[in-house]
């Protein structure tokens, strides 16, 4: 029988040291959220466990997730493209295409039955039978159905995968929604986000390679180490909301001084993702601290969620939010309470109009 090479055996056939295995080692359990003790079971996996077959494939969608993923830099995305998974069938990084590849993507399917990790981008368009979404002669519904059939798990990648996203938004003209319904019995990771955080991407999906588990997930199958806390939670400009003082337009002196970007259609509040952690290009920045406000990219329906319109004073759920922050304890509870009265507010109408 053909052994499979572990992460392990890859850095050694190709001459890296042990040291640099190591590191690799060190990153990944910190990625994965875990705590030091251990590092011992990741080296352990990493050393015996073979490399994790994956198939990607993508549906309706705009390519952005892999544009982000292929900016991991910790680990970086080829370390695990080339050293740390078996990435054998991609719609976007596999250099392969035709015929051939579309048997390759089969023989896949087959040889490493109930074994394999999906990796899912995109959107399933469903209307008029799936037509406005097809590669290699076939619809993406058919395709992914019959690549889930045989998967250990799936892992939906981006918030069109998780809920539809951009396709989805009104009127949806394509019919499309998150693949969740189309996956049958093999379970599903959601890791959203327009696009997600580039070592989410990777933390994720090497948690499933190394201990052939999901991560621990919470009531939206979502990662609890990558989306256990709301923007709002780990936002440096968190101070200034709670003092009450927000930028009124994107360039008055508040803005520039960087005060809270809530006035401005901020939805950090009622968004979980690790922006404010990890951030992005290698920890450099994020939206907020870039000046603009959270759109609540990793939330389902944000399309169809005008931020400015509904959070400024005039037009606002809670009518004029000056009341907010006064700079009291007090104050700053009645603005947390107001945040979530507000999205209820917006998800009942969401949900009376759908
Ligand atoms: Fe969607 Fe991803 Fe946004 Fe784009 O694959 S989550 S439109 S960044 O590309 O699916
Ligand atoms: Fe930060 Fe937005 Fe919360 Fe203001 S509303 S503190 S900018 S997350
Ligand atoms: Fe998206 Fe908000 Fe982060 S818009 S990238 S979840 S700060």
């Amino acid at each position: 029988m053909e052994k499979r090479e572990s992460m392990w055996d890859v850095y050694l056939r190709k001459g890296m040291s042990r040291r640099s295995f190591l590191k690799g080692c060190v990153t990944l359990t910190s990625l994965m959220g875990l705590s030091t003790a251990s590092l011992s079971k990741v080296v352990e996996a990493a050393e015996t466990k073979p490399l994790p077959v994956v198939i990607w494939i993508h549906g309706h969608e705009c390519t952005g997730c892999d544009e982000s993923f292929i900016r991991s830099a910790s680990p970086l995305a080829s370390d695990v493209v080339l050293n740390d998974i078996a990435l054998e069938y991609d719609h976007l990084l596999s250099a392969a295409c035709g015929e051939p590849f579309e048997a390759h993507l089969e023989q896949t399917i087959q040889k490493y039955r109930g074994q394999y990790i999906l990796a899912v981008e995109g959107a399933v368009s469903t209307k008029d039978n799936g037509i406005y979404c097809m590669s290699g002669g076939h619809t993406f519904t058919s395709m992914l159905q019959h690549a889930a059939e045989h998967a250990a798990a799936v892992i939906a990648y981006g918030t069109c995968a998780a809920y539809g996203g951009i396709q989805a938004a009104k009127p949806n003209p394509t019919g499309s929604s998150g693949i969740a319904h189309f996956v049958g019995r093999a379970p599903v990771v959601n890791v959203p986000g327009c696009p997600p955080i580039p070592e989410v991407m990777t933390g994720v999906v090497m948690h499933v390679a190394l201990f052939g588990t999901l991560p621990p997930l919470d009531s939206e199958n979502r990662p609890k180490q990558f989306y256990g806390n709301r923007i709002h939670d780990t936002c440096y400009r968190r101070p200034f909301f709670d003092a009450g003082m927000f930028a009124e337009r994107f360039d008055d002196a508040g803005a520039k001084a960087g005060w809270c970007l809530y006035k401005l259609g901020c939805r950090g509040p009622e968004t979980y993702n690790s922006c404010g952690n990890i951030r992005w290009y290698q920890g450099m920045s994020y939206p907020i601290q870039s000046g603009a406000p959270c759109i609540g990219c990793s939330n389902a329906h944000f399309w169809d969620e005008d931020p400015m319109s509904q959070r400024m004073p005039e037009y606002g759920p809670l009518g004029n939010v000056d009341k907010i922050g006064a700079g009291l304890a007090a104050v700053t509870t009645l603005g947390v309470v107001a945040h979530g009265a507000a999205s209820v507010v917006q998800r009942n109408k969401r949900e009376e109009e759908e």
